[in-house]
């Protein structure tokens, strides 16, 4: 089977201190976090940045000062930015981390609109992913497709026959969002059936649905996200004290289940990076 990539989801817009005290939110912090995270074996950290008090933001600024600090500390790691950001941003402040320099190999594209729990929606039209897929193509950015439900691979694979989404594709399948697909093995199944052939995927899930999906995903051929964007536990009442301790167990569960970990350079093949 091919090798595992692990991606780090280290910081999230919506986590906070409150809830987990290790979440980072300076430049230092998200800089250690990446670190440690590579050191145990992620290769992609998918990238959410915050002001000093926790606010999220998406300047891109402030993103470079964090790419900056994180490629100093793992020079080989994949930076994978968020075009998401938090809740009520405008679709300019959202794509500014496609600009740092150098220009990211990847960035998220989020493939439709959704609840996302009490009155928040997530805004994603379809003329906003046109605008995002154009402005990633034309700079050789490639998209991880974010797919918290079915109804958004048919959008891809629309977009895909419209010319704005180019095969190999990459998806991660976000599952157990509030407002999304639920976090279930048959839920996951019908996702990967419904995927061109010859596409790669990984599988991130919200909270306790965290280990059990990602287990699954390694099972299956899949890729693994974890991390504090989607998960503050280490296991049932145990906060984890770092992102690193997520991923090392990845790695443990990956190796019981005889999958070897990819390298940077392997990661970047798999993805089609290089
Ligand atoms: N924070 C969510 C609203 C992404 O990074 O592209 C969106 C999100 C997806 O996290
Ligand atoms: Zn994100």
């Amino acid at each position: 089977m091919e090798k595992l990539i692990i991606t780090a989801a280290i910081c999230g817009a919506e986590v906070t201190k409150e809830l987990n005290p290790s979440v980072p939110y300076t430049v230092r912090e998200i800089g250690i976090e990446a670190e440690k995270s590579f050191l145990a074996g992620a290769r992609i950290i998918h990238l959410h940045v915050r002001e000093d008090d926790g606010t999220p933001t998406q300047d891109l600024k402030r993103f470079q000062a964090c790419v900056d600090e994180i490629k100093s500390r793992c020079p080989d790691v994949i930076i994978l930015p968020s075009t998401g950001g938090a809740i009520g941003m405008s679709n300019e402040e959202r794509i500014q981390p496609i600009f740092i320099d150098p220009q990211p190999e990847m960035a998220t594209l989020d493939m439709g609109t959704m609840n996302f729990g009490g009155d928040d929606i997530f805004v994603n039209t379809e003329n906003t992913i046109i605008s995002f897929a154009k402005e990633m193509n034309s700079r050789g950015i490639k998209p991880e497709l974010e797919c918290f439900d079915k109804g958004m691979i048919d959008m891809t694979l629309r977009l895909h026959k419209k010319g704005y989404i180019n095969k190999p594709m990459h998806f991660n399948f976000m599952m157990g969002v509030i407002g999304g697909i639920a976090a279930t093995q048959r839920d996951l199944l019908y996702l990967i059936n419904s995927i061109p052939k010859g596409s790669t995927y990984c599988v991130g899930a919200i909270g306790k649905h965290e280990f059990p999906m990602v287990t699954l995903s390694i099972e299956l051929g899949g890729h693994a996200r974890v991390g504090f964007e989607d998960n503050l536990y280490l296991s049932k009442g145990v906060l984890a004290k770092s992102n690193s301790e997520l991923v090392e167990k990845v790695v443990r569960i990956s190796k019981e289940l005889g999958r070897d970990i990819a390298s940077p350079s392997e990661a970047r093949k798999i993805l089609s990076l290089d």
